[in-house]
């Protein structure tokens, strides 16, 4: 059955809702309507990733996240700390996080492994080509679904030997991250390949820019292919939805999976 994975940025530039809910309590009382749209995760984050972004100190993006964290634990749900940098997701998983979610899958701090492995939490592990601030100025491929799913293997290959364990790791082909409109659309039509890694696929198209390149929408308009392009990932294979949007998208997919003979549905 689909997971949803609800986002809930604390950052003042995000690409899609930059701003919105820095401040403390708004990020609260947003995490809790994901919750009641029937969120399975929140992801929390405090550094945004969108293209061109320099990143944010440790200590800031701390005191980002810390009070969302306490004010979400206790809400029943599980929590992704969306962070690449150990001493974050050290406090995220202190105050009750259970999953780190790193677009960096383990490159950016050497010591996140290691965490991981002690604490023995879930990791996401999600393939990116360059950093945020680089990773748009003409990526290039082989083949964009053969290069992640290497990619995606080495990273699970070196987590394990860091003594993750492999249960516990999700992989995700970073859509958006160093990847032109066709690269995003190739690895969503081909997105099956990757099954063969073993590992649940989580996947996150949210309002990102390739569905404004097809729709001329803006980020805040972009739901209907936000809806559509998750319906595709689950028809070939996502497990996980990383969405901003969870009640809406959680309904796509029910209707997706009712039609796909995977959910059993009952008149009332
Ligand atoms: N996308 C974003 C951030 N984190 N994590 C995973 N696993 N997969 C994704 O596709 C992914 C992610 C970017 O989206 P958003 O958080 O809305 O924007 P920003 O990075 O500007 O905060």
């Amino acid at each position: 059955m689909a997971r949803l994975m609800g986002v809930v940025n604390v950052t003042p530039d995000s690409f899609s809702d930059g701003g919105l809910f820095l401040h403390p309590g708004r990020a609260i009382k947003h995490a809790r309507e994901l919750v009641a749209d029937g969120a399975d995760v929140l992801d929390i984050g405090g550094e945004s990733t969108r293209p061109g972004s320099e990143g944010v100190s440790a200590d800031e993006e701390l005191e980002r996240v810390a009070p969302v964290l306490e004010g979400v634990a206790g809400e029943g749900v599980r929590v992704s700390i969306d962070t690449s940098k150990r001493v974050v997701a050290e406090a995220a998983l202190d105050a009750g996080a259970e999953i780190v979610n790193d677009v960096s899958a383990l490159r950016s701090d050497p010591e996140l492994a290691e965490l991981c492995a002690e604490r023995d939490c879930g990791v996401v592990l999600m393939h990116m080509l360059g950093s945020p601030r680089t990773m748009q100025e003409a990526p290039t491929y082989g083949d964009v679904v053969e290069d992640v799913r290497a990619f995606l293997a080495e990273r699970i290959e070196f987590a394990t030997d860091a003594g993750i364990a492999e249960e516990r790791i999700w992989i995700d082909p970073g859509i958006g991250f160093g990847k032109t409109l066709e690269h995003n659309l190739e690895l969503l039509r081909r997105l099956g390949e990757l099954r063969a890694l073993g590992r649940p696929i989580c996947i996150g198209t949210s309002r990102k820019s390739f569905i404004g390149k097809i729709t001329g929408r803006d980020a805040d308009e972009r739901l209907g292919g936000t809806i559509a392009s998750n319906v595709i990932a689950l028809a070939n294979g996502a497990e996980i939805f990383r969405v901003h949007d969870v009640r809406e998208v959680r309904e796509g997919l029910e209707v997706a999976e009712v039609i796909l003979g995977r959910r059993e549905w009952a008149q009332a």
